[in-house]
């Protein structure tokens, strides 16, 4: 991986260069005002952090390294006879800001595939789980006893390593845990779903996604490709969402990437966050239950927008959030919502769980604006990447949210790496309590 290396010893210091500059003429200058209410509301609209492996716009949607979604499904290398994006061109661009060759691409796909073995102890942990134990908590147990693993924490023990070299080790491990991400999760998937079928031997002439794809069973084109596609839209969403702060957090304290992403992983957990793709196939099946109840099943019978609302307001009137709807930062639908959209108009424009997704589409937005609360009545990724998933026969729905966390550790670990290039410090906000903020206020 020498070519990538030798790059980033080119771009990082010369961005921290710059960075220093920029702070030292313009470190004084505001970029916002604070209020009550933001120290109440999730520090909301606070502009607080800096990320640079990609910034969130409210109406546009993500960019990464300044490319949109539809620039990148267009420009980054695909894989063999596939029509999506390689989840390891999204990588080399989140690291370097510089859309990778083919050639490249298949680099970074081979040494990755390198870098995949388990040590014992963890594929031994992963074997002793129950089944019954969620497969989001036995992905960030395994994450964290991969710490074993950490040349960033072992360099720092020495006490001898300069700071110089923190993102070059941050790298190394991030490396290390991207490619063996994958691989937890196909052992997750065959355990607890597949009575402990082995996940077979990682091919090092295949691209990740396909690798990924192959350990889980899955041998279907279209599903490789989806798997792809996936793997990039998931990876990165700026630095302030629960998994990418998280990481950003617990890293600033110099805990090594394992630790860091083990930490944002009981994030992305959570129902408000990357769990919400699970909530959103556990909500449709019961919806479809009911259009059914009356007819022997035959839900598509009674799928119309009169019987949609009325599940949609049953939802909201008991005091349930409508999942995959809603976010804080976007306002308009999520461009990662239409790519995926596109992808079933094109894979599976007759799916009866497809019409169904498009007409919550239809109808939910209108409900969320006249219930009054949500910010943002649009849908976001998760109101559709479960029916792909179904389509192709991944069909174990409290799986979804750990493709989503092989995803996402691409972004949120090249971001630690140019955190630890520019030395950002350790994170600690001020806090309050309410009694100082009413006295700050009284005397102002
Ligand atoms: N359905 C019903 N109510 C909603 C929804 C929704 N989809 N979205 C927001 N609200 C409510 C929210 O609960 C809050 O109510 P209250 O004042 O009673 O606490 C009110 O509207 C204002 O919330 P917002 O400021 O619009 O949203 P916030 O920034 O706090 O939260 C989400 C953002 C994404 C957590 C929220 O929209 C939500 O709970 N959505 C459903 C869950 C979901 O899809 N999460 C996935 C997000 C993407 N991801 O992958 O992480
Ligand atoms: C994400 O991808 O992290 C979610 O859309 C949540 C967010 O950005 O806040």
């Amino acid at each position: 991986l020498e070519p990538l290396y030798e790059r980033l010893r080119e771009i990082l210091p010369k961005h921290a260069q710059d960075v220093k500059e920029f702070r030292e003429a313009h470190g004084g200058e505001a970029i916002g005002i604070l209020t009550v209410d933001m120290a109440y509301g999730g520090m909301r609209g606070i502009k607080g952090m800096v990320s640079e492996t990609s910034v969130l716009d409210a109406d546009e949607g993500i960019r990464f390294q300044g490319h949109t979604l539809l620039e990148l499904q267009e420009t980054l290398p695909r894989g063999p006879g596939g029509q999506e994006p390689l989840p390891e061109g999204a990588l080399w661009l989140l690291l370097t800001g510089e859309l990778p060759t083919q050639k490249e691409t298949t680099l970074l796909s081979k040494d990755l595939a390198r870098r995949a073995e388990l040590p014992h102890h963890v594929e031994q942990m992963l074997n002793n789980f129950p089944k019954e134990l969620h497969p989001m908590a036995q992905l960030s147990a395994a994450v964290t006893a991969l710490h074993s693993e950490s040349k960033f924490a072992k360099a720092y023990a020495t006490g001898d390593t300069p700071k110089s070299k923190y993102w070059e080790l941050t790298l190394e491990d991030s490396l290390d845990l991207i490619a063996k991400l994958p691989v937890i999760a196909a052992m997750i998937y065959n355990n607890v779903f597949h009575n402990g079928r082995p996940i077979g031997k990682i091919d090092p002439e295949k691209d990740l996604g396909a690798n990924f794809a192959n350990m889980m069973g899955f041998t279907d084109e279209g599903f490789v490709d989806l798997l792809r596609l996936y793997l990039v839209i998931h990876a990165d969403h700026e630095g302030g969402n629960v998994s990418a702060h998280t990481t950003h957090l617990v890293g600033s304290a110099l805990s090594d990437p394992y630790l860091a992403y083990g930490a944002a992983l009981n994030g992305l957990a959570g129902p408000l966050h990357g769990l919400a793709n699970q909530e959103v196939l556990s909500w449709l099946t019961k919806i479809k239950a009911r259009l059914g109840e009356k007819n022997g099943g035959n839900w598509q019978e009674n799928l119309n927008k009169k019987s949609l609302s009325d599940e949609v307001w049953n939802t909201l009137n008991s005091g349930q959030v409508i999942p995959g709807y809603g976010h804080a930062v976007l306002r308009k639908t999520d461009p990662r919502y239409t790519c995926q959209r596109e992808f079933a108009l094109k894979h599976m424009p007759d799916s009866d769980d497809f019409k169904l997704v498009s007409m919550l589409y239809e109808v939910v937005p209108d409900i969320l604006l006249k219930h009054g609360k949500a910010k943002n009545p649009w849908p976001n990724v998760d109101a559709h990447s479960g029916i792909l998933l179904q389509h192709y026969g991944m069909t174990e729905m409290n799986f979804y949210t750990v493709l989503f966390g092989v995803s996402r550790a691409i972004g949120v670990l090249t971001s630690l790496v140019w955190s630890r290039s520019m030395g950002l410090p350790l994170e600690r906000p001020k806090s309050m309590s309410t009694p100082g903020l009413k006295a700050f206020v009284a005397a102002a």
